[in-house]
């Protein structure tokens, strides 16, 4: 699927051009009909000849909404712009214009609409000269009274233009819209820009994990979905009143949050709103030598390199601007080594693929809440390895125990702590490979040693002599999500690598914790 987004001066004919290429009403609310004006985002779709399904977000003209109107083309990587026949250039073709250029988009598509009114020549030559000055550059045009059909054959060329989508890439989900359904909860939609999301996988929403229950694409419920898309995803155990337009999902542990961050925009007023995606927030603007400095009014999760739009709400002037530095909160501590280049970081590897360049602070904060934790469940022992994830907000559970290593009440012995190392080398290997009677004697580790370890979160016991580490049933969830639902036991274990002797525990673990449902035919599917 690709998504394209309209622009272009209030009633220039842009809700009408959507109804036209896809016979869907992109006005969805009866208040939107009645006065012919486009209030809110509108999403309808297609499938053309050659390039298939396109789906398109309609924005409404009005100056008012032009806040609305960044939501709807912020995450597009493609536009139609819109401009009538039977007008000037307008004051909002040049705002969505300048916002388009702003937020760096490169595809586009001119339509002149209402050419049975008057001439379309002068507008057209107007409009592509002054589109010829921006990020969208030469474009071609089309009229869209000359017929659907010619209509269709440029947007699809439009289409087949488009830079092929980084479906393995993070996700980064921008919320335009959230709603209740009956009997199925919270669902949130948005254009996915980057990723794949399947029904099971688990997404950081306002930096708390939640479970994908439900993907929908164009109407349907899909086992996954891939960039570039239009996505309804269905969130359990999330209230609508959790969650809003501007909101991003969020791939565990790629992104963090900044609240400082500099931008190659000179010359900002003191006050202005940063515009990315879905997002708006306001920010107070400091001169830097080189650009500007931004204090978010909220967090959000941005990237160096991240194209930002920058808009001073009392003159309307629009801005474009680079990320080029984010605040220690915007930088994760923790990296895998695939960013290591992109991002030029060094730092050591600390456990399963991450590596660190600040694991002191981290440390700091893991006892930090270790000891508040204790302090509100003195009767509790052991140690709380998930709610301390969740409060540190690192991307996996097996990073908990080596952060409180050697300040936890339960100090390993030496013996223990090589026998750890020399497991954990097993492990990167066959993570589901749970060592066996002989390998766990060779390392020395009886009964007395595998509790104390496991007592210290090290280790997680399945069964009787059978452990893996912590992290090891969140990354066999994640190799489940890829099987067709329900699966077998075998299957299961074929794709995990591993024997039956450690299949079988493990299916069990998930059971029990409600990762997956065993079904009466002795199959298993991930609970959505
Ligand atoms: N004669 C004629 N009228 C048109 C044409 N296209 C659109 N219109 C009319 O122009 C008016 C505005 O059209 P819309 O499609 O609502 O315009 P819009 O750009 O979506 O408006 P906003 O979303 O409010 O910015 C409506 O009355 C349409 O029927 C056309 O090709 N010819
Ligand atoms: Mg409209």
């Amino acid at each position: 699927m690709r998504v394209i987004a309209t622009a272009g001066h209030v009633d220039h004919g842009k809700s009408t051009l959507v109804r036209l290429l896809t016979g869907m009403e992109p006005d969805r609310w009866e208040q939107e009909r009645r006065r012919g004006l486009t209030l809110d985002l509108g999403f309808a779709w297609t499938s053309l000849p050659g390039v298939g399904d396109v789906a398109f977000v309609d924005v409404p003209g009005h100056e008012r909404f032009v806040p609305t109107m960044l939501a709807g083309v912020g995450p597009a990587p493609a536009v139609l712009f819109v401009v009538s026949a039977d007008s000037p250039w307008m004051p909002q073709a040049e705002e969505h214009l300048a916002a388009i250029d702003a937020l760096g988009v490169a595809h586009g598509l001119l339509v002149i609409t209402r050419a049975d009114l008057a001439d379309p020549a002068p507008i057209r030559r107007d409009a592509l000269a002054r589109i010829a000055r921006t990020s969208l550059g030469t474009v071609p045009s089309v009229v869209a009274n000359d017929g659907v059909d010619g209509l269709r054959s440029a947007v699809a060329d439009l289409v087949g233009r488009l830079p092929v989508p980084d479906v393995d890439g993070d996700v980064r989900l921008w919320v335009d819209r959230s709603f209740t359904v009956a009997g199925a909860g919270t669902v949130v939609t948005g254009t996915l820009q980057a990723g794949t999301i399947r029904p099971g996988d688990e997404l950081l929403l306002r930096g708390t994990p939640v479970r994908v229950r439900g993907v929908q694409a164009l109407g349907e419920a899909r086992s996954a979905v891939s960039a570039v898309a239009r996505v309804g995803i269905n969130l359990r155990g999330v209230d609508r009143s959790d969650v809003e337009r501007g909101d991003a999902l969020l791939t565990r542990g790629a992104w963090w949050d900044a609240r400082v961050v500099d931008v190659t925009a000179a010359g900002l007023p003191r006050q202005v709103v940063l515009h990315i995606g879905a997002a708006a927030v306001p920010a107070r603007a400091h001169v830097l030598p080189t650009g500007s400095r931004l204090f978010l009014s909220r967090p959000l999760p941005l990237r160096v390199g991240d194209r930002v739009l920058l808009r001073n709400p009392g003159s309307h002037d629009i801005v474009g601007a680079t990320v080029v530095d984010l605040d220690r909160l915007g930088r994760s501590p923790l990296f895998m080594a695939s960013q290591r280049k992109p991002l030029g970081r060094t730092g050591r590897l600390v456990a399963g693929e991450w590596y660190t360049d600040d694991w002191d602070s981290l440390a700091a904060r893991a006892r930090t809440e270790l000891a508040a934790w204790r302090a509100g469940h003195p009767l509790e022992v052991g140690l709380p390895t998930e709610t301390l994830r969740q409060k540190l907000r690192l991307p996996s559970v097996e990073l908990v125990a080596p952060l409180l290593a050697g300040h936890d009440e339960v100090e390993l012995p030496q013996s223990v702590v090589v026998a750890m190392a020399a497991l954990s080398v097993d492990f990167a290997t066959n993570p589901f490979g749970a060592p066996d009677a002989t390998r766990l004697r060779q390392l020395g580790l009886g009964g007395r040693e595998i509790a104390a370890a496991v007592r210290a979160g090290r280790l997680l016991k399945l069964a009787d002599g059978i452990v893996v580490l912590p992290g090891a049933p969140d990354r066999a969830a994640k190799v489940l999500s890829g099987l067709a639902q329900p699966f077998t036991t075998s299957q299961a274990r074929q794709a995990l690598g591993t024997t039956r002797r450690v299949v079988l525990p493990l299916l069990a673990f998930l059971d029990r914790t409600g990762v997956t449902k065993r079904l009466p035919d002795d199959t298993r599917q991930l609970r959505q």
